[in-house]
Order: C-alpha cells, then sequence, then structure tokens
C-alpha cells in the first residue's frame, strides 16, 4: 500500500481554469482513466482522468477552484506496489505515462482541446456543457454528431427528446426552447410580420391553459329541429318584421340552465393540492370573438337572469366592442364558462381549449339537416354539432355525457327558454 497524488497534466496552454465539475469523492474506489474533474476554460471544457488506480483518501479540490498544471486534485492510496515510479510524478512525465504529446493539442478553429486518448472522451463547448448540466445530461453519454465527435446543443437536445419519449420524469424539458436549426428563407420566398397584439396577449393565456389542464372532449349532436323552427317564427311584435336573433343566443340560455344542474361545471380550481375549489354562483357565460385582432373572450354577465331578444342584443354589443377594441378588460374575466361558436363559419366537430381557471368549453359547429333513424324510421331533424371540452381534474367523462344529454334536452323539443324569449 503505498500513497500517490495526482495532479493535473499538461493540458496544453491553459493555466487558472475553473473546476466544473468534480466527479469522484473521498473513499471512492477508482481505475486508470475515470474521470475525477472537469475544467473549463473560456473556450472550451475537458474531463481530467486519472492516471492510477486505488482508492480516494482526500480531495484537494473543489468545484469553482481555479486549477493550473502541477497543482494537486486528489490523494490515493493504491493496493499495487510502485516500480521504480516517484510517488508524486513530475506532471511532464504523468503526461508522457498518460497520453502522447502529439495527442494533446489545441484546436485552433474551434478552441477545443483535442486529446485523442480514449478516456478523455467527451469534447463540446462550455456553453453546451453548461446546458447539458442544466438539464441533468451526463453529457459523457450523448453522442457527437460533429468532427471528433464534438457534442452540440442539438445533440444534447436529441439526447434529451429519445429519452423523454421513453420517461416523461423531467418536466422542465417541455419549457426549453428548440432552436430551428434551419431559416425558413432557405426554401423560398418569406415575409415577416409583426404577430397582433391581441394575439401574442392571448397566447400566453392559452399555453397555460393547455399545458396545465388535462383536457378530454366529448362530442354530441343536438336536435334543434324545433328550436329552428321556432327560430324562425319570431317577429317583432311592434314592426311585424322576422327577428334576427342567431342560434347562439339559445344556446347561452340552454347552457345557464344546464350549469343550474351541474354545479361543478360553473367552477375553477387554483391549486389542486389545495384541495378546494370555487364554485359560482353566477352566470356570466364567456363568447369566443373572432377580431381582426385575434380571439377575445368577453362576458355576457347574468345570462340566466336575462330573456333571448336581451341575450341576442347584447352578444351584439359586446362582439361589436371586443372587434372595436373598446371592451373594457374587466370583462374578459370573471366566466363561468364558455361558448365557442363557428356554427356561422362552417365545420362541426373540433377540440376547444378551456378558458383558464374556468373548467370547461362548450365548442358549437354548424347545425346541418340530417337523416336521423328515429322510431323504426328515417327522419331529417336539424342537428347541432356539440364538442364539450373539460378539465379531467374536476369533470369525470360520464359527468361530461350526462351534462351533453341535459344540454340537449334544454335545446331540444322541450326547450326551458321558450317562454323567456
Ligand atoms: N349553425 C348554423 N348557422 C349558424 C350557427 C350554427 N351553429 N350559428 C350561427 N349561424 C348563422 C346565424 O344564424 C347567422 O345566419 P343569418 O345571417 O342567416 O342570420 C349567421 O350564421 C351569422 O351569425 P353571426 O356570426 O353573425 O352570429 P353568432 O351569434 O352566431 O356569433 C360570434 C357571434 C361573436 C360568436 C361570432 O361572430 C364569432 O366571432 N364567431 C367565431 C368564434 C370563434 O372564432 N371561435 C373559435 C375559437 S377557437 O379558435
Amino acid at each position: 500500500m503505498s500513497k500517490k497524488d495526482i495532479k493535473v497534466p499538461n493540458i496544453g496552454e491553459f493555466k487558472d481554469v475553473e473546476v466544473i465539475e468534480v466527479l469522484i469523492k473521498e473513499g471512492q474506489k477508482i481505475k486508470k482513466n475515470d474521470p475525477l474533474i472537469t475544467i473549463e476554460s473560456d473556450k472550451s471544457s475537458v474531463e481530467i482522468p486519472s492516471s492510477e488506480e486505488g482508492t480516494v483518501i482526500s480531495l484537494n479540490i473543489k468545484i469553482g477552484d481555479k486549477v493550473s498544471e502541477g497543482d494537486k486534485i486528489i490523494e490515493i492510496e493504491s493496493e499495487k506496489e510502485l516500480k521504480g515510479i516517484e510517488v508524486a510524478e513530475s506532471p511532464k512525465n504523468q503526461l508522457s505515462k498518460k497520453v502522447d504529446k502529439k495527442e494533446i493539442r489545441e484546436n485552433k478553429e474551434t478552441g477545443d482541446i483535442l486529446i485523442k486518448d480514449a478516456s478523455i472522451k467527451t469534447s463540446a463547448s462550455p456553453k453546451v456543457r453548461k446546458f447539458a448540466r442544466e438539464l441533468g445530461i451526463d453529457i459523457n453519454k450523448v453522442s457527437g454528431s460533429e468532427r471528433q465527435g464534438r457534442v452540440t446543443e442539438s445533440d444534447v437536445k436529441l439526447f434529451v427528446a429519445k429519452k423523454s419519449n421513453k420517461t416523461f420524469k423531467n418536466q422542465n424539458i417541455t419549457d426549453q426552447k428548440i432552436e430551428q436549426e434551419y431559416s425558413h428563407s432557405e426554401f423560398g420566398e418569406v415575409e415577416i410580420k409583426d404577430i397582433p397584439r391581441v394575439k401574442k396577449l392571448s397566447s400566453k393565456y392559452l399555453m397555460n391553459s393547455w399545458s396545465k389542464i388535462p383536457h378530454v372532449t366529448n362530442h354530441d349532436e343536438a336536435d334543434i329541429t324545433e328550436l329552428e323552427e321556432f327560430r324562425a317564427s319570431l317577429t317583432d311584435i311592434y314592426t311585424g318584421e322576422k327577428k334576427k336573433i342567431t342560434p347562439l343566443a339559445f344556446i347561452v340560455k340552454a347552457l345557464t340552465v344546464s350549469l343550474k344542474k351541474f354545479p361543478n361545471f360553473n367552477s375553477s380550481i387554483d391549486e389542486i393540492e389545495n384541495g378546494k375549489m370555487t364554485v359560482k354562483k353566477y352566470f356570466h357565460v364567456g363568447i369566443a370573438v373572432d377580431t381582426p385582432h385575434g380571439l377575445m373572450v368577453p362576458k355576457l354577465r347574468n345570462a340566466d337572469n336575462k330573456n333571448i331578444s336581451l341575450i341576442s342584443a347584447e352578444l351584439k354589443k359586446i362582439s361589436q366592442q371586443c372587434r372595436d377594441l373598446k371592451i373594457d378588460k374587466k370583462e374578459l374575466f370573471g366566466g363561468s364558462m364558455t361558448i365557442t361558436s363557428l356554427g356561422s363559419i362552417g365545420g362541426s366537430f373540433f377540440t376547444p381549449i378551456i378558458n383558464y381557471p374556468e373548467v370547461a368549453i362548450l365548442g358549437v359547429g354548424k347545425a346541418e339537416k340530417k337523416q336521423v333513424f328515429i322510431d323504426g324510421k328515417f327522419v331529417t331533424r336539424t342537428m347541432l354539432p356539440l364538442s364539450l371540452s373539460y378539465d379531467h381534474r374536476i369533470i369525470d367523462g360520464a359527468e361530461a355525457a350526462r351534462f351533453n344529454n341535459e344540454l340537449k334536452e334544454n335545446l331540444g323539443k322541450n326547450f326551458a327558454y321558450k317562454l323567456a324569449v
């Protein structure tokens, strides 16, 4: 048994470089070529391997220390008898024993120290090493795609992507920005335009909803044949002219009736860990309005207490205020549940994103006449596509299906709001 010092070898012109990783601890058994520390200069970083095998008795270096050639890294106790080799070798001797001088040189182009020795494995810039460290990735496990196996940031990302496909352990990975490796203009003419302010503002809310809420969407169809006949029959009592009330006003009313039976849909959760949810006693229905500036969601307040004509008038008013950017910001907050209707544009089913902190949203498609099998025969009915997205933490699929049944009932031939026009 003998004690030995392992020192920083000759690493080219690099002096006073920072220790960024200590890869061993006291009491640890190490083999020859096991990595001991990683040092980093402005331009590059390398691992220093052990030139001996033994047990680490003491560490003489910590993260943040500045080291140069000849500085002691560790003291080890070696089990092997030393034959003619000094206990504390001069760095040069140690180096010549470890790596041929020709094999250590600085690459002027990349700034890397190139070391052919297999034990000093990974070549990467300090930025890439730092990036890998922040992701908790052992850079030695990443295969480098560049010359000499140099690891790039893209290599680390690819490694992470492969790893996260297997395990979804590291949630932070989804927050990492993926650097685009090409420019669109490489493939043809492009134009750079400003993203409208409303779209920029709403993007953080959409991202928040999309990433925080476990969404499920139930699709269903409501038979609104009688509702449409009723709607077509509406005339103004003073002028005798046909009233222009869209299906949406009826849907708002039907929704408030349904919400009263299913209060979970009129709730919000701040932190699920708190174990508390806020159940709202008011019925402020959010309406997604398509404007030239982007999507806005004003609230139609106390819709349960308003008749269909008033709801229709308010729908027109608040959607126009949004298009003119004259809506009070406060009117965009404090909703019960949102309706997003593409009925006037087209399409049937879709997957609406819940307007956080609400827990459900109703997507409405374009009503169409269809052949429906009722009481043993096909009949023509007007069917309205419904896409109900809900927060699965609060609402179960069965409850959502029941909610849709209730909504269909309230939009169907026995519709409760007939007297409420
Ligand atoms: N099925 C069939 N026809 C429908 C319909 C439906 N579900 N909904 C509306 N229509 C008809 C209306 O009856 C009206 O017909 P007439 O011109 O013959 O009277 C026509 O479509 C236009 O309706 P509208 O759009 O003026 O009014 P609305 O009350 O249906 O909608 C509003 C108001 C503000 C919701 C709507 O203008 C809008 O902005 N829609 C887009 C919302 C959106 O973009 N959602 C997607 C969000 S996710 O990105």
